[in-house]
C-alpha cells in the first residue's frame, strides 16, 4: 500500500443495517472512487465498543450509544483511498441527521427518531491515528 493512501474504518451501524441501507452506503463509497479493502458483518460486543468509544466515556450519550451499537448486526469496512478519512466524513454529513445536509448519507437517509442517542447510520474514523486504532480493534491481523 502506498504511504499516501489512507485507510479509514467505516461502520454501517445497526440502524443502517436493519433498515437495509448497507448497499446504498457501500454504493456511495464505491461511486466516490474509494476501495472496499475488507468487509464483515458482526454484532458488535460491548467490550470492543468500550475501546472504540473510549473518548466518549463519561458523556451523557455514552451508555445509550453502547446499547445502540450492541443492539444488532453492523457492517464493518476498511475503506482505502487518497484523503478517504476526510472524504468519507464529507459523504456521511453532520453527526445530527436532522442538521446533515441533503446529498450526504445522514442528510438523505437519516432523521431524529426521538431516541436517547443519535442513530445516524454510519461511522467514519476522524484521523489517521483513530483509523489505525479502530481497524486494530475490529479486524484481526
Ligand atoms: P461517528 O464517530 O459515529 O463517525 O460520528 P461523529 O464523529 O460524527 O460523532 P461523535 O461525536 O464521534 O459521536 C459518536 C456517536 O455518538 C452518537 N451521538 N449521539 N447527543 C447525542 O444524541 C449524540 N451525540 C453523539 C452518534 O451516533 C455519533 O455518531
Ligand atoms: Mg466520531
Amino acid at each position: 500500500m502506498s504511504a499516501q493512501i489512507e485507510r479509514t474504518l467505516v461502520i454501517v451501524k445497526p440502524d443502517g443495517y436493519s433498515r437495509g441501507l448497507t448497499g446504498e452506503v457501500l454504493r456511495r463509497i464505491e461511486a466516490k472512487g474509494y476501495t472496499l479493502a475488507e468487509l464483515q458483518v458482526i454484532s458488535p460486543d460491548r467490550e470492543r465498543l468500550a475501546k472504540h468509544y473510549a473518548e466518549h466515556e463519561g458523556k451523557p450519550f455514552y451508555e445509550p450509544l453502547v446499547d445502540f451499537m450492541s443492539s444488532g448486526p453492523a457492517v464493518f469496512a476498511i475503506v482505502e483511498g487518497h484523503r478517504c478519512i476526510e472524504g468519507f466524513r464529507a459523504l456521511a454529513g453532520a453527526t445530527d441527521p436532522t442538521a446533515a445536509l441533503p446529498g450526504t448519507i445522514r442528510g438523505d437517509l437519516g432523521r431524529d427518531w426521538g431516541l436517547p442517542v443519535q442513530q445516524n447510520i454510519v461511522h467514519g474514523s476522524d484521523s489517521p491515528e483513530s483509523a489505525e486504532r479502530e481497524i486494530n480493534i475490529w479486524f484481526a491481523g
